[in-house]
């Protein structure tokens, strides 16, 4: 019998699990931007969680709502049946959402909601008459969760290289990653507009009547905070718009304040087809993804006989209610607290503390937008990686959670920082950065 402590039989997500096995870190209870470790030590959350939990830990608010809930509607499914709260959750999206995006539909996940919006363009196309126009694009680097839609367009090697020939008819368009021209920019880089235009090389190759969506994050931030280069994704827009190729901008981080905005959409000043949200949804405290449409897409969908259901898709939990509860709950917060843009009035602060650890042995890039930044360092040879988990781990020792993708550091504290938690931040991870080893 194992023990029930025992931490083996938790395989665990995206982890080296003999080395994580071998010396654990483990938290034990949050509240506001700080953790609690099991032996009893404060760590500021560098991460919001996995870039969810925007408005800060254990709100009263939120944990309120979830438990008021639980114990009033557990469950209620929303195949030809309803309950009030996800009516009410949708309504309440959509009044935060960009301009045109009338229309909500639930999923568990932001993985679930890439999925979902590849579905429905591939279906819109087809209610419109074009059945033809089944071709998805990505776009090398993104990351798009880990289902076989998203792991399909996704662009990160170790996460595609393992599982087969994926879905079929996916092409890619070039990232947008330039040190060379890019180097430690501040907000959106200069260089690279062009690039949207590998998208019309993608056209002559396929031909726009095979090609369904283009899905791209206005951030592509798991891959290592990739800022899009400015008028990049107008430029980006205007090719999809001229090809009938629907937009979706999958903005399961963006979403929800983190760029001083509600979306990155409105950020950028783009206005893409579709929307993929989840995670700040319900700031982290209960599993929920959602994605946005306008009425043109939904109301293709809406020609067929009345009795007849119009989009065959849907998951057991898509509007759950407690998820629901957690969702409008969470929304209040960031509205009573002006989360929503409250990175915008910080960002300048921000921006200048983390461009403090310019010089800073191997650091070769700094980039950062609204209240996420990222540092990258440059690689050891035959040890991909090694830099950053080394700094990751010495950080948490410290007290500070920050988040290692190859030999980049992300950081996305919660909106709710003050800016003397942004100084300590940054002093402790200066420090980390200063004494490392190698
Ligand atoms: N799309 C985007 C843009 C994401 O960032 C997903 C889809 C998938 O969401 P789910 O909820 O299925 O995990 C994500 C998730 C990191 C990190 O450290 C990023 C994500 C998840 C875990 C860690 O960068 N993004």
């Amino acid at each position: 019998m194992l023990e029930t402590n025992s931490l083996e039989a938790f395989w665990m997500p995206f982890t080296a699990n003999r080395q994580y096995k071998k010396a654990p870190r483990l938290l034990v209870r949050a509240e506001g931007t700080h953790f609690t470790t099991d032996d009893g030590r404060s760590v500021i959350d560098g991460t919001s969680g996995l870039w969810c939990v925007n408005a800060g830990h254990c709100r009263p608010k939120i944990v309120e709502a979830v438990r008021k809930q639980v114990g009033e509607l557990d469950f209620a499914g929303s195949f030809q049946m309803g309950h009030p709260r996800a009516f009410e959750c949708a309504s309440k999206l959509v009044n935060i959402a960009p301009p045109g995006f009338d229309h909500v539909f639930f999923t568990n996940s932001g993985s679930e909601s890439v999925e979902t919006a590849l579905k429905i363009a591939l279906a819109y196309h087809r209610a419109k008459g074009n059945a033809s126009k089944t071709r998805l694009i990505g776009r090398e680097r993104g990351y798009h969760g880990v289902n076989f839609g998203g792991t399909s367009v996704g662009g990160i090697p170790n996460n595609r290289k393992w599982f087969g020939s994926l879905v079929a008819g996916v092409d890619h368009i070039r990232h947008t990653h330039d040190l060379a021209r890019n180097a430690f920019s501040r907000g959106e880089p200069l260089h690279g507009a062009e690039l949207a235009d590998d998208l019309e090389r993608l056209v002559a190759l396929h031909d726009a009547s095979t090609i369904t969506a283009v899905i791209v994050e206005p951030v592509a931030c798991s891959t290592g905070v990739l800022i899009p280069p400015k008028g990049y994704l107008k430029r980006l827009a205007a090719i999809c718009a001229k090809h009938d190729i629907l937009l979706i901008f999958d903005e399961v981080i963006t979403a929800f304040g983190r760029l001083g905005t509600p979306f990155g959409a409105d950020y950028f000043g783009v206005s893409p087809d579709i929307i993929t949200t989840a995670k700040g949804i319900t700031n982290g405290a209960i599993p929920m993804g959602a994605v946005l449409v306008k009425s043109k897409i939904h109301d293709a969908f809406m020609s067929g006989t009345e009795e007849v259901i119009d989009f065959f898709h849907g998951y057991t939990y898509s509007g759950h209610p407690v998820a629901c509860a957690a969702a409008i709950a969470t929304l209040e917060v960031y509205k009573e607290e002006g989360l929503l843009t409250r990175a915008s009035e910080l960002g300048p602060y921000w921006e200048d503390a983390v461009h403090t650890l310019k010089g800073l042995p191997h650091v070769i890039d700094i980039r950062n937008i609204g209240l996420i930044g990222a540092i990258e360092f440059e690689p050891i040879p035959d040890a991909p990686g090694r830099r950053a988990h080394t700094r990751f781990v010495e950080a948490f020792n410290r007290g500070l959670l920050v988040r290692a993708t190859g030999d980049i550091i992300a950081l996305s504290p919660p909106l709710i920082i003050e800016k003397k938690e942004v100084d300590q931040l940054f002093d402790i991870f200066s420090g980390v950065l200063k004494t490392a080893a190698d």
